[in-house]
């Protein structure tokens, strides 16, 4: 059984690898919302089944399947994934799962946050969500990984860690009045170093244009190493995604890490701008109280928003006219792995992209890769 501790990560030794460091495996969930997927989530299914083969081929896979959609899931899904019954809202594991922390010795925990769909009744996406509220504690006991729930509001896609004491975030998502309205800056940073066992918080100002989860970090930029980070950018000066990505980049020249090192930071170019169709907008249900599609909106769409697997880095496909560009900037970033691309568009029509859809579960030790 998975008992779940009083007391707090930092304080037991505990630390947030950094993604790119070894991992046992990757969970995901099933897509099947209508309101949030369109056509029935068809489309989207197809997606993810191919984002679970392209992970399957660096490490094992776990999918969390609600129980009237586990045969369709198995037949799509690639033989090397495991599939097993577990409830969800909707289909987000980098949020909605565990961000598991390792020992001094190679322990592996799970730190559960408190999960409101990206805002709650201010703002959030569905209602109600305490399913997705339910899922770290059930990965956690699948993978008998003892667990820690956090006193605060977060998701998984709101916070980057380089494993030797940083992290990343944006002040859009984590000081929004619709996830900690109780807590400061300094409370949060508090909160955030006792579950993550780091010991610098660099705050971002605000996540990529029209991201409805109030700006996710894992959307605008990442670690790819430890000194090194990724930004979405784009030279157009007319695009609102420029200011934005402009902050951010002087905001990471003047920091410092908790190592003390200035951060060399990669430019990674933005695909589209990218717009919901019409065709697109009018398959997906409207009326449960879910957030509408409208054709015309603008695709929070980003290449920053790959995952790092064991020897391999899956990344969306999101636009033919710079998709190649994208593909060979990451290529160069990961030298010793290899570097798969996947048709991600469905996924992003649902509101994220393949990091928002996986979550790593670190190696430790002690664990077989
Ligand atoms: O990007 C994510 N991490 C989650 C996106 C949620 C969108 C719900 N429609």
């Amino acid at each position: 059984m998975s008992k779940t501790l009083t007391s707090k990560p930092a304080a037991d030794g505990f630390r947030m690898p950094g993604e790119f460091e070894p991992h046992r495996g990757c969970w995901m969930l099933w897509p099947r919302r209508p309101d949030n997927w369109r056509r029935a989530a068809q489309p989207a299914q197809q997606a993810f089944a191919a984002v679970a083969a392209a992970i399957s081929r660096f490490e094992p896979v776990t999918v969390g399947v609600a129980a009237t959609e586990f045969d369709r899931a198995r037949a799509a899904l690639d033989p090397r994934v495991r599939v097993v019954e577990l409830s969800s809202d909707d289909a987000w594991m980098r949020d909605v799962g565990p961000t598991c922390v390792v020992g001094d010795r190679g322990e592996v925990r799970g730190v559960d946050w408190v999960f409101n769909a990206w805002g709650g009744h201010l703002g959030g996406l569905y209602h109600p969500w305490d399913q997705d509220d339910a899922v770290a504690r059930k990965v956690l006991e699948i993978e008998r990984f003892d667990r820690y729930r956090a006193p605060m509001v977060c998701e998984g896609g709101a916070i980057h860690a380089d494993g030797e004491g940083t992290l990343l975030v944006t002040e859009q998502c984590l000081l929004n009045p619709n996830r900690n309205p109780h807590l400061g800056r300094r409370q949060i940073e508090t909160l955030l170093c006792a579950y993550t066992g780091a010991t610098t918080v660099l705050w971002l100002g605000e996540g990529v244009f029209n991201d409805e989860t109030d700006g996710h970090i894992d959307n605008l930029a990442c670690f790819v190493a430890p000194g090194e980070v990724a930004l979405t950018w784009t030279d157009n000066a007319r695009d609102p995604q420029h200011a934005i990505s402009r902050d951010a980049l002087e905001r990471l020249m003047d920091a410092r890490d908790a190592r003390g090192r200035r951060l060399k930071v990669h430019k990674l170019p933005m695909p589209g701008p990218l717009r919901t169709t019409r065709a697109e907008a009018a398959g997906v249900v409207t009326g449960t109280g879910a957030k509408p599609r409208s054709p015309g909106e603008r695709l929070a769409a980003s290449y920053v928003n790959f995952y790092i697997a064991n020897g391999g880095v899956v990344v969306p496909l999101l636009d033919a006219r710079t998709d190649r560009a994208a593909l060979a900037k990451i290529r160069r970033l990961f030298p010793g792995r290899k570097v798969v691309g996947v048709p991600a568009r469905e996924i992003l029509l649902g509101g994220g992209n393949i990091h928002c859809i996986t979550q790593q579960i670190p190696l430790g030790r002690g664990g077989r890769r």
